[in-house]
């Protein structure tokens, strides 16, 4: 069961976040009004394509990327969840910022994707003091040097641990068990073999009683073991999500929906 505001998901079937990114590499380059508009209507094509949740972020989390302000990430992200008022799915918002958190519930959200698991000052109780979700995700770094020099003695145990500890938290903040998500993070300080790692081990964090997210679209993984540009790896995506709701993710989050939720029907009707 996951519970975000008014949606309830019984989880009998996977579910596919869809990503919207209002970031200026995503979405035209002719300023604030032109990508909001056209990250709207991208929002609107992921609900026709089949979406179940839409996570709209105006941060960019790549390797590398730079920080973010408050104020930009506000004005990027708030007038897309305005604009899709009314809409018929849950929209997620993707943050790490208590503030942006704050104000994009206010405006709608109800549901928190969070790359530091509630870790800034004040992030638990915001939650806690709402009926929105939460998705716990682990790192080991921060966007700029988090592909440096990764290093786990065990990756699937230590982000494990970690993510045990992260619910703890949350459910002591008193974030209701079915409002939380958690999931392991690929490509956020993780080598290739940190990442096929947690893939092949993903069945075992179901053991925390709550349900795994993996977003693996179009990342560097998939490239190195491909060969491909970030563009061209839309095969790639969607054999990585049917691996990853295999291995019991309950929610995966793409940037292909229409291409993931068809392969993902099939995976359900040979399973029926
Ligand atoms: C924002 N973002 C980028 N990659 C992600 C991933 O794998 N999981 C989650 N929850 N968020 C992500």
């Amino acid at each position: 069961m996951l519970s975000c505001g008014k949606f309830h998901f019984d989880l009998t079937r996977p579910l596919v976040m869809g990503i919207v990114n209002v970031t200026p590499d995503s979405f035209s380059d002719g300023g604030h009004h032109a990508s909001t508009a056209a990250a709207i209507a991208h929002a609107r094509q992921l609900l026709q394509d089949g979406a179940d949740i839409l996570d709209i972020g105006g941060e960019s989390t790549r390797p590398g990327a730079a920080y973010v302000g408050e104020q930009e990430e506000l004005d990027r992200v708030l007038p897309v969840i305005e604009g899709l008022h009314g809409i018929a799915l849950p929209i997620s918002i993707d943050t790490w910022k208590p503030g942006v958190m704050t104000a994009a519930l206010a405006a709608g959200a109800c549901m928190v994707n969070d790359v530091n698991a509630l870790q800034a000052e004040g992030a638990l109780e915001l939650v806690a003091n709402t009926d929105a979700a939460v998705c716990l995700m682990h790192k080991q770094g921060d966007p700029h040097n988090m592909q440096e020099q990764p290093h786990y003695r065990n990756v699937t145990d230590e982000v494990y641990a970690f993510l045990r500890e992260r619910v703890a938290a949350a459910e002591a903040a008193g974030i209701a068990r079915e409002r939380i998500v958690i999931d392991p993070g690929f490509g956020f300080g993780k080598t290739l073999a940190h990442n096929l790692d947690l893939l092949r081990g993903l069945e075992s964090f179901r053991a925390l009683g709550v349900p795994v997210l993996a977003g693996m679209s179009r990342k560097s993984m998939l490239g190195a073991i491909t060969g491909r540009e970030v563009g061209e790896r839309v095969a790639a995506s969607v054999a990585a999500a049917l691996l990853a709701v295999q291995r019991g993710a309950a929610i995966v989050r793409v940037h292909d929906v229409r291409e993931t939720v068809d392969a993902l029907r099939i995976w359900q009707v040979v399973n029926e």
